[in-house]
């Protein structure tokens, strides 16, 4: 099985660091192969940042279609893209807002979030309403820590998210936290052992989710909602977006591989 692991900045560090955890979770017989954009932000901390990540992402799953990918992950916690990339991916796509605050509510009563900025708080709450979680979701913490600081060796990240993970614990409520950022996800271990309650990544539980939705055979929807879109002509800068026309039909799903001829950034 092949799984995409999509990191929608362009961090070629942090995208490294997303690879090694979701290979942590990956069984035999399952390639990850975590990559980023080549257009785009270097980090997402804005809604300004998330919507100029998600034509990179696009033409990273359209690529991924014609590659022979099994499935998707998203991994960045405003989880960018997701319904489109669902539009185009045959199989299934997850993303690691979803797949963690999901995961969280199998561990305990209630999760808080612990993040990067606190500008990016809404969003969480927004995707935990999104997401049918909001009555779990105990908080959402910021550490008013840059995404790209946690790309710094040596930083003080660690100390400061450590310590705002143990104060979501005594003071909100909940016996889980969720980290809100993909850069994040190589703390998770340590923060748990030093907390003592589950630590959730969501780049290990989208992966998971992932690598499970597709030994089970299960793939979106396309009855409806998530059915290919109907190609229509994008023009400008977009150009290379315009989506092949449909050549044969599978299982309900169009053939053709996703964006017409190379795509921008292809
Ligand atoms: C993120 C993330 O996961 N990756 C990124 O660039 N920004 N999320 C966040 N809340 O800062």
């Amino acid at each position: 099985m092949l799984i995409k692991v999509i990191n929608p900045n362009t961090t070629d560090s942090m995208t490294e660091k997303i690879g090694a955890c979701a290979r942590t979770v990956a069984t035999v017989g399952t390639t990850i192969h975590a990559v980023n954009p080549a257009m785009g932000p270097a980090s997402i901390e804005s809604h300004y940042d998330e919507a100029l990540a998600v034509p990179g992402l696009l033409d990273e799953i359209a690529k991924g279609e014609r590659d022979g990918v099994d499935g998707y992950v998203i991994a960045c916690f405003g989880d960018p893209g997701l319904e489109a990339a669902r539009e185009l991916a045959a199989g299934p796509v997850v993303a690691i807002a979803e797949a963690a605050m999901r995961t969280a509510t199998f561990l305990g009563r209630g999760f808080s979030v612990v993040t990067t900025l606190g500008r990016t708080t809404g969003r969480a709450w927004d995707l935990a309403a999104h997401y049918g979680v909001k009555d779990f979701c105990r908080n959402v913490r910021a550490c008013e820590i840059p995404v790209l600081d946690l790309e710094i060796p040596g930083s003080a990240a660690r100390g400061v998210i450590t310590a705002e993970c143990a104060r979501a614990v005594a003071e909100d409520g909940c016996d889980v936290v969720v980290l809100g950022c993909a850069g994040m996800a190589d703390l998770t271990a340590d923060i748990s052992r030093r907390i003592g309650v589950p630590v959730v990544d969501g780049v290990a539980a989208a992966t998971a989710t992932v690598q499970a939705l597709v030994s089970m055979g299960l793939r979106t929807s396309t009855q409806s909602e998530f059915a290919r879109p109907v190609p229509k002509p994008m023009v400008g800068l977009l150009a290379g977006f315009t989506l092949d026309e449909p050549v044969a039909v599978n299982g309900g799903r169009a053939a053709t591989a996703g964006l017409d001829g190379a795509g921008i950034g292809s």
